[in-house]
């Protein structure tokens, strides 16, 4: 599939985005907790960059995205500007869901971000609806709904699948499958071999992808969602990757140390993709520090604006916990 250089790279800028900071949200949560000013858990992305910038990128600014627990990526590469996301982890009133939603509830409905969610699958039902609504009010929108495969075992998986296939509902499914749910291997949980094998049972396409590679996932998403453009129904994507970091920050890793070293030293998304755009000189050494620097700066200034802002008014802790007429 050909991509602009510019686009190429502005995929690289979004990886290196999301990795900046995801590193810079680590430390503040180390910094922070004892102290108590870090609102809430921290689920790293780092690893999976390569997911969620595929995916997004394949995206119109008006398609809607359904996130998880462990979802910063999925927010940065739709657009969300990371001042408002590092305000809201550390619950400030500037923060993208008013410092009321911490890291698991970042919504912003006008790039189609529908929110994070800290209950596991609790976006796969909920992708049904903007889905149907689009088909409803007879727009070509598209809902992508991100997952990961603990996610794949709810029971309410099983029935949304069918649901969107039986009304041919435009929506892409993409398990990220991080190889574990907290401590539980996936091949433990899940009886076939992959979750995309299930999509037979629900009589649409399923694919597993290469989720380490950028580019495999942005062809894999592009080609699920002319399919649900034209009102032929969701596809089940799974794409394999791995995790950096403990399950969360409190959780102690029960991994192998040498699994987590191969996976970084022979797979890591960015390092590929780096590689793939110097090798053809789609980037050169100088415009990949730059880049490089660019990103450190904004996450940089995310933290000078996060930690500046003011926390919300107690007066005000019951606004926006419901919607407005
Ligand atoms: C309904 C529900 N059950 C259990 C939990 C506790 N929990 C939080 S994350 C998680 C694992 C999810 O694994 P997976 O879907 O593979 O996503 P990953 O964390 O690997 O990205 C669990 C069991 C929860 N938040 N919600
Ligand atoms: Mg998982």
């Amino acid at each position: 599939m050909k991509i602009a250089p510019d686009r190429l790279r502005e995929m690289l800028r979004l990886m290196y985005r999301i990795r900046a900071f995801e590193c810079r949200a680590r430390q503040l949560f180390e910094e922070n907790r004892l102290r108590g000013s870090f609102m809430g858990a921290l689920h790293s992305y780092e690893g999976e960059e390569a997911v969620a910038v595929g995916a997004c990128v394949a995206l119109r600014s008006d398609d809607y995205i359904l996130s998880t627990h462990r979802g910063h990526g999925h927010c940065i590469a739709k657009g969300v500007d990371v001042r408002f996301m590092m305000a809201e982890l550390l619950g400030k009133e500037t923060g993208i869901s008013k410092g009321r939603g911490g890291s698991m509830h970042m919504f912003n409905p006008a790039l189609g971000l529908l929110g994070g969610n800290g209950i596991v699958g609790g976006g796969i039902p909920l992708a049904l609806g903007p889905a149907f609504s689009a088909q409803y009010r007879h727009t070509d929108q598209v809902t992508v709904c991100f997952f990961g495969d603990g996610a794949a075992c709810q029971g309410n998986f099983h029935e949304s699948l069918n649901l969107a296939s039986v009304w041919k509902l435009p929506v892409v499914y993409i398990c990220e499958n991080n190889q574990y749910a907290v401590t539980t291997p996936a091949h433990e949980s899940i009886a076939v071999a992959n979750v995309a094998d299930r999509a037979a049972g629900y009589g649409c396409p399923g694919e597993v992808v290469d989720g380490g590679d950028v580019l495999a996932v942005y062809t894999a998403v592009t080609k699920a969602v002319q399919r649900a453009r034209e009102s032929a129904g969701p596809t089940l994507l799974e794409c394999k990757t791995y995790r950096y970091q403990a399950h969360c920050m409190v959780i102690p890793d029960r991994r192998d140390p040498e699994e987590l070293a191969r996976w970084r030293e022979e797979h890591d998304p960015i390092y590929h993709f780096e590689q793939y755009l110097l090798d053809r000189h789609i980037m050169d050494e100088a415009q990949q520090s730059e880049l490089n620097e660019q990103v450190h700066e904004t996450v940089e200034e995310a933290v000078t604006f996060a930690e500046a802002s003011p926390l919300p008014n107690p007066n005000t802790v019951v606004e926006h916990l419901w919607a407005e007429d």
